[in-house]
This record gives C-alpha cells, sequence and structure tokens, in this order.
C-alpha cells in the first residue's frame, strides 16, 4: 500500500531560502511512498508563496496576517491529516536544516519503531551556532529532560517527523512557538519519541524570529500552562501516565 508523507514548512518571509529547502526534499526515497510539500504561509509580505510554488511546493496554506510559529505547525499538523498523510514531517523553511535527510526521520515511523521522530543537531553535527544559542538550547532541553524524566539531546529541533495518531492528537497550547510544548504534550501522551542525529548548518539569509525577551516570556509560561494540564488522551490506552511510570 502506497505511504503518503507530507513534509510542511512553516513560512515567514522566507523568499531567499524557502526554494532551495523545497529542492533539498527527496521526494522518491522508497517505491511506496508518496511524497508531497505544503508550505504554511504565517502572512508573509514578501514573494515566500510564488517562489515556493515555483520551485514545485504542491499545497499552499495562507494565514492573512501573521499568527505566529506555534499556529503555523498547529495549521501543518492539521493539513497533513487532511491531506491523508500517514507521516507528516516539518522543516523549518530558513534552510539550516538537512532536507535530504528526511528519510531517516520518517523511517522510524514508517517501520513503527516511533510516533515522533526529532531531528537532532546535537546528536548530529553543528556549524555556525552562536554560543549564546547553544546555551539556550541547553537549558530549555535540559528543563523538557526533567519535566519528562527522560533524556533528551534537542528539544528544540526544526525539523521533526509524526506518525498520523500523533498529528491527530497533538495539541499546541500557545501560537508563539510549538518546540517545546508539542514534545511535553506528544511524550505526555504517551507518543515514543526518538531522536535521529542530524546535520545542522545556520541560516546565512533572512532573519530569526527569535527575541530573547519575548521568547522568555511567552515559552515559559506555556511550558508551565502545559505541565499542568491534565492529559486526557494517552496512546497506550485508557490508564494515566502515572499508572503506565508504575507499571
Ligand atoms: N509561522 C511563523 N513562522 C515563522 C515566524 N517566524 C519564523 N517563522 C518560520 O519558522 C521557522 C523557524 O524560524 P527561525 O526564525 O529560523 O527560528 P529558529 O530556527 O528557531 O531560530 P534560529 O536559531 O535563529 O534560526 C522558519 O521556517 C520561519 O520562516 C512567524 O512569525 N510565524
Ligand atoms: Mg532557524
Amino acid at each position: 500500500m502506497t505511504q503518503r508523507v507530507i513534509v510542511f514548512l512553516p513560512a515567514h518571509n522566507e523568499e531567499a531560502s524557502i526554494a532551495e529547502v523545497i529542492y533539498r526534499i527527496p521526494r522518491h526515497f522508497d517505491d511506496k511512498v508518496v511524497v508531497e510539500i505544503l508550505v504554511i504561509d504565517d502572512g508573509s509580505t514578501d514573494q515566500t508563496v510564488s517562489v515556493a510554488k515555483a520551485a514545485g511546493a504542491d499545497h499552499i496554506v495562507s494565514f492573512p496576517v501573521n499568527q505566529g510559529l506555534g499556529a503555523a505547525v498547529r495549521a501543518g499538523l492539521a493539513h497533513c491529516c487532511l491531506l491523508d498523510a500517514t507521516v507528516g514531517v516539518m522543516i523549518d523553511a530558513d534552510n539550516e536544516y538537512p532536507a535530504e535527510e528526511i528519510p531517516n526521520i520518517v523511517r522510524p515511523i514508517l517501520r513503527g519503531e516511533a510516533d515522533y521522530v526529532m531531528g537532532s543537531r546535537f546528536l548530529g553535527t553543528i556549524t555556525g551556532m552562536k554560543l549564546h544559542r547553544r546555551l539556550g538550547n541547553y537549558c530549555f532541553t535540559l528543563l523538557q529532560s526533567i519535566l519528562l524524566g527522560r533524556w533528551i539531546y534537542d528539544g528544540q529541533s526544526g525539523m521533526r517527523a509524526f506518525s498520523r495518531e500523533a498529528m491527530e492528537h497533538a495539541e499546541i497550547i500557545h501560537d508563539y512557538n510549538y518546540a517545546q510544548v508539542l514534545t511535553l504534550n506528544l511524550v505526555r501522551k504517551g507518543f515514543r519519541m526518538k531522536e535521529v542525529p542530524i546535520t545542522y548548518k545556520v541560516r546565512t539569509a533572512g532573519q530569526s524570529f527569535i527575541k530573547f525577551g519575548k521568547y522568555m516570556t511567552s515559552v515559559l509560561p506555556g511550558i508551565w500552562k502545559e505541565m499542568r494540564r491534565p492529559v486526557p488522551y494517552t496512546a497506550w490506552g485508557e490508564r494515566s501516565i502515572e499508572e503506565k511510570n508504575a507499571r
């Protein structure tokens, strides 16, 4: 049976790099897999959409105004389900992540070994990441490791793959970002997470959206709120996460 892999790119004003990301996405890495590309244009005011279409994007969803990266990833996951994806992949549109390595994060899901695969920069290789970014990544990753009681290497990766069931049940609690709250949400629901090494190269075009103050005042309360929510669904059935951990 043919499996559908939908690769989605959240994009806000990425005309300089989105085409290169689309060209780098492998379309035929397995005879039984069809790959399609979906762009979630978050109110871009540049030529992101026309550049993406010309580069071969199959589907475009455009927000009339900018809503934030969390909202864009939420829409990406929902549209992957609408497009009947077996596996959904998200990758940043800024060409920092290795799109040609997408099969490595998809295969564990196709093989039924994982529901949620993160491309890990810290297990792989990193070129050009500034020291303060590295430290920020370590701190936020450590926080997630403590909250989940399991070791995570890269909690802020912009390259991830999701099983259909994980996409259907993923909840992103705030519009600003998804990175930490999505992992907390899926792992607490019992989805099996796996990290796979990737090669990462810091962007040379466009602008990072991260501003220290906004990041702290949005992401930390988001993590707090997510952790205080009950888990209404568990991938292993009706039992609560406490019961599962106690077994
Ligand atoms: N939906 C949405 N996407 C955004 C926004 N800002 C950036 N993005 C996209 O989110 C992805 C990641 O954005 P970056 O600014 O590179 O953020 P980052 O990779 O976490 O941070 P850097 O380490 O600075 O690159 C890119 O594909 C952007 O186009 C936004 O306001 N809304
Ligand atoms: Mg980036």
